[in-house]
């Protein structure tokens, strides 16, 4: 029989047919889907405009009962990642809302979550005993396997945006989830202790003794963040790429708020034009306020207060502000950092700006 290079087109078909039949792949044909030149992110540069999703959350909170969801949340779905309900390839982007007098009822996973505020005052979010009341802009945190549940004590429905790590926990086959049978969990510790106790900044209290990778806090406080934000651009630009960018952190240990998703608030003055860069991750963007827009891989989005968009793993990005815009993001480079993963590059050419070919249009 011919073999090597001489070999029949029929012997290599059938060869690979009964490589096939043993479960079993030639590595040279798998091609692009093993080893790429660079990311190929199938998650698409992508947004969901707050216009269009605040009806729709407000039908949701008339039609579907909270009995009927254990949240009554929307799940945005990056159609580049072919029907599969989350915006990046590790990260989910919700919106949830909560009716006056509804309780979301406890429940811990070990997939980690937070919670930025869209629309609303009077909810609370009770997190292993500890309760706060959240306002527009307030960051939450809900570590992995933390005992949580919501409530609304308001009198007008709350809407808030939810970061989770679900398809990261999932690809490690490493997802638990456990419910409580009653629906609140008992509250074991003042309201927005931990405010108190790590809030102050630089102060550590020196009798507690925090467990756990993720931060002891669990409501950064928008309030806060902005003041901070506001003082620094009194002299200073802050990084040529994401303007004054504060990452929100463990003050324990100075690393991000969760062990595997990494968030972040960033003022851009109006007129602030960003330069280009791009890093690896998929950064999911919501904006707190203000209005402009962001380049990405050439196409232009539009963004206003409360819209969310996804930049994918190594796109390049750079953001213009109309008026004063805050953007949230977060992103998945805590899990890149820790084996030499994560790179980041500057935009070189055209003075750091990309040539503008298309805008988005849903
Ligand atoms: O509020 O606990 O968007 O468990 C998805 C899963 C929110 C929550 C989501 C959840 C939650
Ligand atoms: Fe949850």
């Amino acid at each position: 029989m011919a073999s090597g290079p001489g070999a029949q087109m029929e012997d290599l078909d059938l060869f690979y047919q009964d490589v096939q039949n043993h479960n079993s792949r030639g590595l040279w044909t798998l091609g692009g889907d093993n080893l790429t030149t660079e990311p190929e992110p199938k998650a698409l540069p992508f947004m969901w405009k707050w216009s269009e999703f605040r009806p729709l959350m407000y039908r949701a909170s008339e039609l579907v009962p909270v009995e009927m969801a254990e949240r009554r949340v929307l799940v945005f779905a990056n159609p580049g990642l072919a029907g599969k309900p989350s915006a990046t390839s590790t990260l989910m982007a919700n919106l949830q809302i909560i009716n006056p007098g509804e309780i979301a009822r406890s429940h811990r996973h070990t997939p980690s979550a937070f919670r930025v505020i869209v629309e609303g005052t009077g909810a609370y979010t009770t997190v292993e005993g500890e309760k706060t009341y959240m306002d527009e802009g307030d960051f939450i945190t809900t570590p992995s396997w933390t005992w949580h549940d919501h409530g609304n004590e308001g009198d007008t429905p709350m809407v808030w945006l939810d970061g989770l790590d679900v398809p990261f926990v999932n690809m490690l086959e490493v997802g638990f989830y456990d419910q409580l049978e009653t629906q609140a969990q008992n509250l074991t510790r003042a309201d927005d202790m931990s405010l108190r106790l790590y809030g102050a900044g630089s102060m550590r209290p020196t009798w507690e003794h925090h467990q756990g990778l993720h931060s002891p806090l669990l409501n950064y406080k928008f309030q806060r963040a902005y003041e901070a934000l506001k003082e620094l651009a009194k002299d200073t630009e802050g990084s040529p790429y994401d303007g004054i960018c504060l990452e929100y952190t463990n003050p324990q240990t100075g690393g991000p708020a969760m062990a595997t998703i990494a968030c972040f608030v960033q003022l851009l003055e109006p007129g602030r034009h960003t330069k280009a860069h791009r890093h690896t991750g998929g950064t999911i963007f919501h904006v707190i306020k203000g209005k402009g827009y962001s380049v990405i891989r050439g196409e232009r989005f539009d963004w206003q207060a409360k819209d969310t968009f996804v930049v994918p793993s190594w796109a390049f990005h750079e953001h213009v502000a109309e008026d004063e815009a805050v953007l949230f993001s977060y992103n998945d480079s805590p899990l890149q950092q820790p084996f030499g993963l994560y790179r980041e590059e500057a935009y070189e050419e055209n003075g750091g700006h990309q040539l503008v070919t298309g805008a988005f249009a849903g």
